[in-house]
């Protein structure tokens, strides 16, 4: 079974279409889903739509009522849920779900041990109508991270994990809005690899991306480094 968790805040008009796109994308395939929401007390709806949701596709939403966060829902949802293959998306449609199967695959197969959804690999592709600052404001935080992971797009939040491979939650300290370069990094993965996603952008909703995300994605990464180079990690 595969777990597909999806941190979500303030997602509402996003939920109907994430479930949709994820049961078209798993048609077909060998492979029985559970497609999990972590919502921190949205208050916009999105229980009783992910209810109705319920009625015809295998979906389910946790509510925490005393934690914000993306980094920390992410968490969450890989213990709460159940399947020996983890997919971590987000609900604004920009992660296709079209490019599961094959992040899947490369796990199942054993090519691999983290398949990320990568903007930046050939075949990969972003908005074309993105503004340079949009463009610099995602390429500067993954160059800053390459070293870390050698990884091309370490920002995605689009990828997949066997549940066995997950490092225990203990060892993670998550701030802010990002967990896969965290899990990556701990987790000692040897296999990375990347599927070219298009990444598009959200339709619906805002975006939670704010300031003081970035600066705290910054706290994370000199973190990550004190970790690598085996230094005390400064709080
Ligand atoms: N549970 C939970 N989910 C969150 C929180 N903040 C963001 N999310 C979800 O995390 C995913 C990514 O958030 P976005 O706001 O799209 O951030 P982004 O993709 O980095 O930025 P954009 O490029 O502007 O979309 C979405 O599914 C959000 O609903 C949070 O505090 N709690
Ligand atoms: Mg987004």
């Amino acid at each position: 079974m595969i777990s597909i968790v999806v941190p979500t805040y303030k997602e509402a008009e996003n939920l109907p279409h994430v479930a949709r796109a994820v049961a078209d994308a798993l048609a077909g395939r060998p492979w029985t889903y559970e497609l999990l929401f972590i919502d921190d007390d949205s208050q916009d709806g999105s229980e009783t739509i992910c209810a109705e949701l319920a009625k015809t596709h295998p979906v389910r939403m946790v509510v925490r009522k005393d934690e914000r966060g993306l980094a920390t829902a992410v968490i969450h949802g890989i213990e709460a849920s159940s399947g020996d293959v983890v997919v971590v998306m987000d609900a604004d449609l920009s992660h296709p779900a079209s490019a599961i199967p094959a992040m899947v695959e490369r796990l199942e197969r054993g090519e691999s041990d983290f398949v990320l959804g990568s903007r930046y690999v050939e075949g990969g592709t972003i908005h074309d109508d993105w503004s340079a600052f949009r463009k610099l404001n995602s390429i500067i935080p993954s160059l800053l991270a390459r070293p870390l992971c050698h990884l091309r797009d370490p920002m995605s939040g689009f990828f997949a994990i066997r549940r066995e491979d997950m490092p225990d939650s203990s060892r993670l300290s998550p701030i802010g809005y990002k967990i896969a370069l965290e899990i990556f990094v701990k987790g000692e993965f040897q296999r990375p690899s990347e599927v070219p996603i298009h990444f598009s952008d959200r339709q619906y909703g805002e975006s939670k991306l704010s300031l003081k995300e970035q600066l705290n994605f910054l706290r994370h990464l000199v973190r990550l480094y004190a970790y690598r180079l085996h230094l005390s990690a400064p709080s």
